[in-house]
């Protein structure tokens, strides 16, 4: 792997794509839609790691357009070296320090990685090929301690989180970018997406897979059940499906201008609505029992008798909350769906039930969801 350009997959014909992040969610949805839909070469930068992480990407490593490079946020050389010798069409940057809880633990690399990274990037294109189109992922969470709702273009940027000031100044720099050297530059709010590729420490994911384990163990009689631990179950969330957030992206970036919108279902859930239908998908019901940090999730019925289990299905631990915690999120994307046609093509319920259904798959047990024909949120 390197910047080498004699060595990458490049249809010279063919205009050029590098999406950092390839190996998140984001990154690996967007180098497979847009294989998929356009003729681009695509580049993909991953950072060497001690230990392989190209799971969510393997797939497209043998595709004649597509090429992998190395890749770190953190090294300028890197940056714009790369810039320098792909010159690329469109720059899509997906790579980022995401999660919200340790940018209190690591708020320098949090920093470094979301913004100066981002200002590198800004810079080396300026110099070497200023007519890229550049996209930087922003977040709800730049709304943070929010003033209204639900949350649309004007929504005063409030952070409450080293992640979130991270990313509102990297928007400043976007700006300043844009406006000093007429760049195509934005960054747009995408509010909480999820999916099968999802990371197991964001709460979606780490509730879908842990609720398939519950069920695993349940089924199997290897009782006693570990519980799932959660932090605050009464952040409300604006969540989406990844697939469609990638779609949205790239609808932004080919608009005859340099707009930012905000990306969102329009919709907010409870952390504890979504453990109740997770557990709906498996075919458990269960009940909320005491209050604050003593409150937990009590098996009713499901695989087995209730007598037959301790049936804890999740408690509270208090090392999942965090700091300041923004409460709730809802995002007003009208603007987008108007003017770019943009629309969510899958609802909150069908989100909880394809996360559940690819854990089930994962664990051996696809075939237990559609035969368990339960109903998710109203789903068969
Ligand atoms: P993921 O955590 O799944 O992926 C993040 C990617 O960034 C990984 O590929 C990671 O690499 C890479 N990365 C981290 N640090 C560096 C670095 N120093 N150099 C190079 N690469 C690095 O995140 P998502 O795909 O969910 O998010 C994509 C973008 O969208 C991010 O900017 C995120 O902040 C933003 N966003 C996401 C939302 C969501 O709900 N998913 C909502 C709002 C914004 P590695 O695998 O090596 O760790
Ligand atoms: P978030 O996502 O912080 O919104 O950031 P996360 O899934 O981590 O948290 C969502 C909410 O759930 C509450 N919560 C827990 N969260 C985690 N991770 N683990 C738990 O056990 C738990 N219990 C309750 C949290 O307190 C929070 O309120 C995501 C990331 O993708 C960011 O990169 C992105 O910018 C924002 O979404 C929009």
């Amino acid at each position: 792997m390197s910047a080498d350009v004699a060595k990458l997959n490049l249809h010279r014909s063919e205009k050029t794509v590098m999406i950092t992040g390839v190996s998140g969610q984001d990154g690996s949805l967007m180098a497979d839609y847009l294989l998929k839909t356009t003729t681009h070469n695509i580049i993909g930068g991953a950072r060497r790691l001690a230990v392989h992480n190209h799971g969510n990407f393997t797939h497209l490593e043998n595709q004649s357009r597509f090429s992998l490079v190395n890749f770190d946020l953190t090294d300028t050389h890197s940056i714009d070296k790369l810039i320098r010798e792909i010159r690329p069409h469109y720059f899509i940057n997906l790579a980022a320090q995401t999660f919200v809880k340790s940018s209190w633990d690591f708020p320098v690399q949090t920093w470094e990685t979301n913004t100066t990274g981002v200002l590198h990037i800004l810079e080396a294109i300026r110099q070497h090929c200023p007519k890229c189109r550049f996209y930087n992922a922003g977040s709800s969470e730049e709304f943070g301690d929010v003033a209204y709702s639900p949350q649309d273009e004007k929504h005063p940027l409030r952070p409450r989180s080293p992640y979130g000031a991270s990313k509102a100044a990297a928007r400043q720099l976007v700006k300043v970018y844009r406006e000093s050297y007429n760049l195509f530059a934005i960054q747009s709010w995408l509010f909480n997406h999820e999916g099968p590729r999802r990371g197991k420490e964001f709460v979606t994911r780490k509730i879908s897979s842990q609720v398939v384990d519950i069920y695993k163990s349940l089924k199997g009689k290897f009782t006693p059940i570990i519980p799932l631990e959660l932090g605050n179950l009464d952040a409300m969330r604006d969540w989406s499906d990844a697939e469609d957030c990638v779609k949205a992206i790239w609808l932004m970036l080919n608009n005859a201008a340099p707009v930012e919108y905000v990306v969102s279902s329009g919709k907010s859930h409870s952390i504890r609505e979504f453990v109740e239908l997770a557990f709906e998908g498996v075919g458990i019901k269960g009940q909320w029992v005491g209050k604050g940090v003593e409150e937990v999730y009590k098996y009713v019925s499901g695989p087995v008798s209730p007598d037959a289990i301790e049936g804890t299905l999740v408690k509270i631990n208090p090392s999942f909350y965090r700091p300041a915690e923004v409460d709730s999120l809802c995002g007003n994307s009208t603007r987008i769906r108007k003017e770019l046609g943009w629309k969510p093509q899958t609802d909150f319920a069908h989100l909880v039930a394809k996360m559940i259904y690819n854990d089930m798959q994962l664990a051996g047990l696809g075939d237990d969801f559609f035969n368990l024909h339960v109903k998710v949120g109203g789903i068969k």
